[in-house]
């Protein structure tokens, strides 16, 4: 046989091209493109199949630490075990640094965390909590050299955020030594301040962390985050966009020729702050940062998915049980929101829920799905051409995608260790029909094949898209 596995007749869709060919894969990896190739090992008819290159998920939290009393539900093996399914082959997971310890002993830490476990290949982001001068002076450069050339960091959160002066510190690192840098925006202090407000009103059911975070503070330390980063000459990238407020304030930086660039998830094209006011407890299923919207709000997400605003789509899979002592219901089902640990599942329901209300209802070609998806995430942190293409020398990173499935999503379908999703319920049309891994097959038919352990560590490319824009400046 000329190839270890052949796949026939599919189209084959890049971010920018749709054709039908034959895929011939050696080693992992693939060989040849074109018509009529020799024969393989193992051979897959894609006829009428869209095939793709495998999902990228560039923001997603596997095994993190969250404090006393709460744990994530997935680990390295089921979330990527769940990714899989949903015909995701990358993973970009959070190694998050405790303020007062080392960046180099959070990265080491995940490694253990994910050695072994892996189904999937994957790369780390790291989070830089603690901004003081040895760890941007010393450890960051030299992780960034050893293949961790994206990080984020956060304006809100006690235990996490940064302040402006550290902001503009740990930017300057990112622009000597080329890495990409993530921000999370939220004002931290206008948060606090209406939480307290609210608390004192005894406005404490989940929904209220959405008034607690309303589109103002996102905005506001949206904007602060551009101006920051426009006096530092770097690029950044803007994660989890929520709405119109925010949007407005990339598309005027954007419209400046700044090098910023965006995210949005699932949770804002597809749930509402109405998801968070059901009866009981229920709301906090649905309780992440920034929070769900309204209806107005995810139709100007669509809108810049559609105008080029955003490059990246990503699941922001935040894995908690919600009927767990360690997850949703850590502090009670009386506690305050202040207390629901923040986040979504959605790690196998990100690409199924994009082409099913994106592609098929017009709203994004199958060209730009596969961009948002895949490409530009792997180009925006490094891993590109081996990842996030269909290219002669790229990893065999494929979905055979199925078109004309019709399925319901039920959580017992799916196959993360959370206990719920929030999209219950959703008819979709369209789903990952068998999904490739460095040419394994570990998704077909319903079936997951992969196995603990197979995925690999992915050192990042410092990427071309982190390069600043100006003249050395001096600093
Ligand atoms: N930020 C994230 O990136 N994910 C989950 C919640 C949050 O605040
Ligand atoms: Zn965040
Ligand atoms: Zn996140
Ligand atoms: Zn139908």
């Amino acid at each position: 046989d000329s190839f270890d596995l052949v796949i026939r007749n599919g189209t084959v869709v890049t971010a920018s091209d749709t054709f039908v060919c034959d895929i011939g894969v050696i080693d992992g990896r693939i060989a040849a493109l074109g018509e009529k190739l020799g024969a393989g090992r193992e051979e897959i008819d894609a006829t009428d199949r869209f095939v793709l290159p495998g999902g990228v998920d560039a923001h997603c939290h596997l095994d993190q630490p969250m404090g006393p009393g709460i744990c994530m539900a997935d680990d390295f093996e089921s979330g990527t075990r769940s990714a899989a399914c949903g015909g995701t082959t990358t993973v970009i997971p959070f190694a998050a640094q405790e303020k007062g310890s080392s960046l180099k002993a959070a990265v080491e830490d995940y490694h253990r965390r994910a050695d072994g476990k892996a189904c999937i290949d994957y790369a780390f982001h790291m989070i830089v909590s603690d901004a003081s001068g040895d760890i941007l002076q010393h450890e960051l450069p030299q992780l960034i050299d050893a293949g961790y050339t994206s990080f984020k960091i956060y304006m809100t959160y006690d235990d996490l955020k940064l302040d402006d002066r550290q902001i503009l510190e740990t930017l300057t690192v990112a622009r000597r030594e080329g890495a990409m840098t993530m921000i999370h925006a939220e004002n931290s202090d206008c948060i606090a301040w209406l939480t307290e407000a609210l608390e004192a009103m005894n406005h404490t059911a989940p929904l209220y962390h959405a008034e607690a975070r309303p589109s103002i503070v996102e905005r506001e330390a949206t904007h602060r985050a551009i101006s920051l980063a426009e006096l530092v000459d770097t690029p950044v990238l803007i994660v989890h966009v929520s709405g119109n407020e925010a949007i407005e304030q990339i598309r005027w930086a954007q419209g400046r020729g700044l090098r910023v660039y965006a995210e949005t998830c699932p949770q804002y094209l597809f749930l509402t702050a109405e998801d968070l006011d059901k009866d009981g407890f229920e709301g906090a299923k649905c309780v992440c940062s920034p929070p769900p919207r309204d209806k107005a709000n995810q139709e100007g997400v669509w809108n810049g998915l559609e105008s080029g605003v955003f490059q990246v789509f990503s699941s922001d899979h935040a894995p908690f049980c919600y009927d767990d002592k360690e997850g949703k219901k850590a502090a009670g089902e009386s506690a305050s929101f202040q207390y629901i640990p923040n986040g979504i599942p959605g790690i196998e329901t990100r690409l199924p829920l994009l082409y099913s209300e994106g592609v098929l209802r017009g709203r994004i070609d199958i060209t730009r799905f596969v961009a948002l998806t895949s490409t530009n995430p792997a180009r925006i942190y490094g891993l590109y051409p081996r990842k996030g293409t269909i290219a002669i020398g790229s990893d065999a990173d494929i979905v055979i995608w199925n078109p004309m499935a019709e399925w319901t999503v039920r959580n017992t379908g799916l196959h993360h260790d959370v206990d719920y999703t929030p999209y219950e319920g959703m008819v979709l049309h369209g789903r990952p029909q068998t999904t490739i891994s460095r040419g394994k097959i570990v998704w077909d038919n319903g079936q997951f094949l992969g196995a603990a352990g197979r995925g690999m560590f992915l050192r990042c490319e410092r990427p071309q898209p982190a390069r600043p824009r100006g003249e050395n400046r001096g600093f």
